[in-house]
């Protein structure tokens, strides 16, 4: 996969960013090398943090680290549903270009194969000591569908670079729903062995179809009917679990409790986290002590635990003194939804609050709601701006080549395709903006971004998502084109600027193929257009 991806201007790529790497290793000997940190929430929008103008919920420790840092508004992820998304962020390729990375099931093998080069090999070979907690929804095991539960699973995050991790299999919606602790389930109960299907029931085993009475703690708005743990149910059927099931009221506690014991243990040495957050995810079931302190129920009390969870991490970094030189990038896997599956009433007390903010469309949606998403950097002693607000264009997709960058590290050959790195731009420190970002809608619809435009592919989708959640999806049978000053996506100019949409079209495609010599031509290159500052960190 590696090597058919690897293109000569690739190449070039890479040998341009090993001399940016050669100059930031010499800026940042090893022993200074920070700590880093990735606080990736689940469906967080644009508007839904107060630093991003929220008014009806408040999150003052995602304040401060925005206090503290820089915070971005022109930033996005590569899609607009969490597998892809997570699959670009973490290997630097567009989740397109690799079969199997919609929506993963509960039950999915592991979707990035031990052979690719992600973020954590990076950071792993760079000698850091690193981890991931909370939502994973790449898959784990080797047999999709057929894993056997009960015994330590064939491969895990511990064959692609993580040193330790404690992840759900895929989302709280989907069985199973146990914390999987490297390669085995975590507090795994012999007394209950743990069995998994997305096809079809075990035998006796109640439904929220067809046992709603048994729905003590929140019922499906659409979809979410069949197996039932903690009174809650969930996509795809399990049986047993016992003592290793989680409680919904739980799982931030214990995420953050696993986060800040690894923090702690490896205060001494560079680590690399990856805080995968389950809030503001459906089911939305909050522990008691967040609930009811905003007016919008519980999507805003998920809010307000993300916060606590976000406070946790920076108090820990902080009472071990290791704050200043430690990275902590804030963002989301994609765009926001507010009835997505589940009668939580989020719809009705949404009290004027607006999770896209400014934007159109949400989660699954090619508009902006779909991928812009907030992003904060805090990093002292690396001279991030405090205080500063960046509008610079730029993607997740980068965070990968950047981070080699930052370590001074040579990725091989044909590892992180996409991925350009873009360092001073994700540090705060240069306000060059991408030339145009990619992003891709659930339907896999592709839209290009520039500073100055947005483009979205015509395709035959419905205009919104059919299965419950209501969202425009911005899909049309036409080229839609948008002004950067028509933030809301609401006057298609297509039919104004013809040579635009080629255009744009064009450098599309010439992503698609890889074709480095058309991106040229185009003057679109994010290797040959890099910003003027690239070079030093
Ligand atoms: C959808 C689920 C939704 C959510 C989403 C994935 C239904 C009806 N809806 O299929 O609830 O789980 O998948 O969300 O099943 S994501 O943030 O992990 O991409
Ligand atoms: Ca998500």
């Amino acid at each position: 996969m590696k090597k058919s991806m690897l293109t000569a201007a690739m190449a070039a790529v890479t040998a341009s960013a090993a001399a940016q790497n050669a100059q930031a290793a010499e800026k940042a000997p090893r022993s200074e090398r920070p700590n880093v940190v990735i606080i990736f929430a689940d469906d967080l929008g644009y508007g839904d943090l107060e630093c991003y103008g929220a008014k009806n919920v408040s999150t003052p420790n995602v304040n401060r680290l925005a206090r503290q840092g820089t915070r971005f508004t022109n930033s996005h992820a590569t899609a607009a549903t969490s597998t892809p998304s997570r699959y670009s962020m973490l290997t630097g390729e567009y989740a397109w270009r690799h079969p199997d990375t919609d929506v993963a099931p509960g039950d999915a093998g592991m979707i990035i194969r031990p052979e690719k080069y992600t973020l954590a090999d990076l950071f792993h070979n760079a000698g850091y000591r690193t981890s991931a907690f909370g939502k994973w929804h790449l898959g784990v095991g080797d047999k999709t569908g057929k894993q056997d539960w009960n015994a330590p699973l064939p491969c895990a995050l511990g064959d692609i670079g993580f040193d330790y991790s404690y992840i759900m299999a895929a989302t709280a919606d989907r069985v199973p729903c146990v914390f999987i602790e490297n390669n085995r389930i975590a507090n795994y109960d012999p007394e209950a062995p743990v069995y998994v299907s997305y096809e079809r029931n075990f035998e006796g085993e109640p439904t929220g179809k067809d046992n709603p009475e048994l729905l003590f703690n929140q019922r499906p708005s659409h979809g979410h009917d069949m197996s039932i743990v903690n009174g809650i149910s969930r996509i795809g059927y399990m049986k047993g679990g016992g003592k290793a099931l989680w409680k919904d009221e739980n799982i931030a506690d214990s995420i953050t409790d696993h986060a800040v014991k690894f923090i702690r243990e490896n205060a001494d040495a560079p680590f690399f986290m990856y805080f995968a957050t389950n809030d503001v995810h459906v089911p939305r079931f909050p522990h008691d002590r967040f609930r009811g302190k905003n007016p919008m129920g519980v999507r805003g009390d998920a809010i307000v635990q993300f916060d606590w969870s976000v406070g946790r991490i920076l108090d820990t970094l902080d009472s071990l003194g290791i704050a200043n030189n430690t990275l902590v990038i804030l963002s989301s896997d994609n765009g926001p939804v507010v009835d997505d599956g589940y009668d939580d009433r989020a719809e009705e007390l949404l009290n004027g609050h607006s999770p896209t903010g400014h934007l159109r469309g949400g989660k699954y949606s090619a508009f902006e709601g779909g991928t812009r998403v907030p992003v904060i950097v805090r990093w002292p002693k690396g001279g991030v701006p405090a205080g500063k607000t960046s509008t610079a264009l730029n993607s997740q997709i980068d965070w990968m080549a950047s981070m080699a960058a930052l370590l001074g590290e040579r990725m091989p050959a044909g590892a992180a395709p996409d991925s350009y790195n873009r360092l001073p731009v994700v540090l705060g420190q240069s306000d060059e903006p991408r030339p145009w970002v990619l992003e891709q809608a659930s339907n896999k619809t592709l839209s290009l971004r520039t500073p100055d435009w947005k483009y979205i592919q015509p395709n035959g989708g419905p205009a919104m998502v059919p299965w419950g959640p209501k969202i425009e999806t911005g899909y049309l049978d036409r080229p839609q084109l948008y002004s950067d000053s028509d933030t809301g996506e609401l006057h298609n100019v297509a039919p104004e600027h013809p040579e635009k949409v080629k255009r744009m079209d064009e450098i599309i495609q010439a992503v698609r193929k890889n074709d480095q010599a058309a991106l040229d031509s185009l003057h679109a290159s994010p290797a040959l257009a890099p910003c003027k500052n690239c070079k030093a960190k």
